[in-house]
């Protein structure tokens, strides 16, 4: 093999309602990449027991992320979409990164720190070793490409550090089975069974911001739902929230500069920039020199335009539970099969009988 076949791989947690910053930093993302590469687009349920191990409604939102999937655009049979849990490739490649990542670099991770808060110690193992098993989600399909949103850039390079790890550990075994690719990572050359994921997360909004604080970012976790659009919001909805959304008294610039230490306009822009496939340059072109009580209806009635027959796509979905799941089976069958054979070289690197 003389180099990895693109291939792109994403996933999104069944964690509750979907959401504008899930929606702009992963799925449109998500749809525009399909045209380009193969992609296989995940619901990864055992992400989502590491902050919190009982749902009432696991299944239902695994569904319901499955419905956004395919209301977005996916399509499920030129690609790939499937639950997590649904191929245990996942957890057990999982097991073999928990044995080559290292304590310390769990322990630096963002996402872990925030989430676990003051009382680390209480926190679930599996929480603190979320990252290896999204590196496992990535490359038991030896994915080269991954669409994410800015919050998950930290867990993709920890995702480069297992994978080079693994290709350095492993080198003279991955030599002999003949199922490496030489790459050159920085100045070194790597014979490689891993390859080194690229993240995706360019755009106007790849870190969309809560509504109520520019600094913080939109969360399905965030107990204010006024701090987010969410994709199942109807039209009334969505324009009251952005009406709501705290802006500064100033009008809006007409440069990018401008919006330098203005957070919650810097965000509004980006939302408006994303949705309408613009930059914000190009969209303050337009509004620059405006007041937020004109822009503010300019923008709901675009997100209105861009969200709502997703939603209503969504809602016509998520009525066929028996559609979705036979989507869900199709794609881990399809997913199960590569998998597997990843995992049969990787026995044989690691020497398992
Ligand atoms: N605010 C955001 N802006 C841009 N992208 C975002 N993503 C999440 N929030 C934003 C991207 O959405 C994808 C799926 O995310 P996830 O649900 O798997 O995990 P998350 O990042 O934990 O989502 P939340 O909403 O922030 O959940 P909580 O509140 O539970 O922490 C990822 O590509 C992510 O980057």
């Amino acid at each position: 093999m003389s180099e990895f076949k693109p291939q792109i791989f994403s996933g999104v947690q069944p964690t509750g309602n979907l959401h504008l910053g899930n929606y702009l930093g992963a799925l449109r993302k998500f749809v525009a990449l399909q045209e380009q590469m193969d992609c296989i687009y995940c619901v990864v349920d055992l992400h989502s027991i590491t902050a919190q191990l009982v749902h009432d409604d696991l299944k239902s939102q695994t569904r319901s992320i499955t419905a956004a999937y395919l209301a977005s655009g996916i399509d499920p049979v030129k690609h790939i979409v499937f639950n997590q849990s649904a191929v245990p490739q996942h957890a057990e490649l999982a097991w073999i990164f928990n044995c080559v990542a290292r304590i310390g670099w769990m322990n630096r991770m963002t996402q872990f720190k925030d989430k676990a808060g003051k009382d680390r110690e209480n926190a679930s193992l599996g929480l603190l070793a979320y990252p290896s098993l999204m590196a496992a989600d990535i490359l038991v399909y030896r994915a080269t490409h991954v669409p994410v949103g800015d919050d998950q850039k930290q867990h993709l390079e920890l995702t480069r550090d297992i994978a080079m790890k693994f290709n350095l550990d492993f080198a003279k075994k991955i030599k002999e089975i003949g199922k490496g690719v030489d790459i050159t990572v920085g100045d070194q050359p790597v014979h490689a069974f891993f390859p080194m994921v690229e993240p995706l997360i360019e755009g106007p909004a790849p870190r969309v911001m809560s509504l109520k604080d520019g600094s913080k970012k939109m969360s399905k976790s965030d107990p204010s739902d006024l701090s987010r659009i969410n994709l199942t919001d109807d039209a009334e909805t969505v324009a009251r929230k952005i009406r709501k959304a705290k802006t500064d008294p100033d009008a809006l610039p007409s440069e990018v500069d401008g919006l330098k230490g203005r957070p919650e306009a810097d965000n509004l822009v980006g939302i408006f920039a994303a949705l309408s496939d613009r930059t914000k340059a190009d969209v303050l072109t337009e509004y620059g020199g405006q007041q937020f009580s004109q822009f503010k209806p300019a923008l709901a009635e675009l997100a209105v335009n861009v969200l709502s027959p997703v939603n209503a796509e969504m809602r016509r979905l998520i009525d066929d539970p028996a559609h979705i799941d036979a989507v869900l089976k199709d794609g881990s069958e399809r997913a199960g099969a590569i998998a597997e054979k990843t995992m049969k070289d990787v026995h044989e690197i690691v020497g398992l009988l």
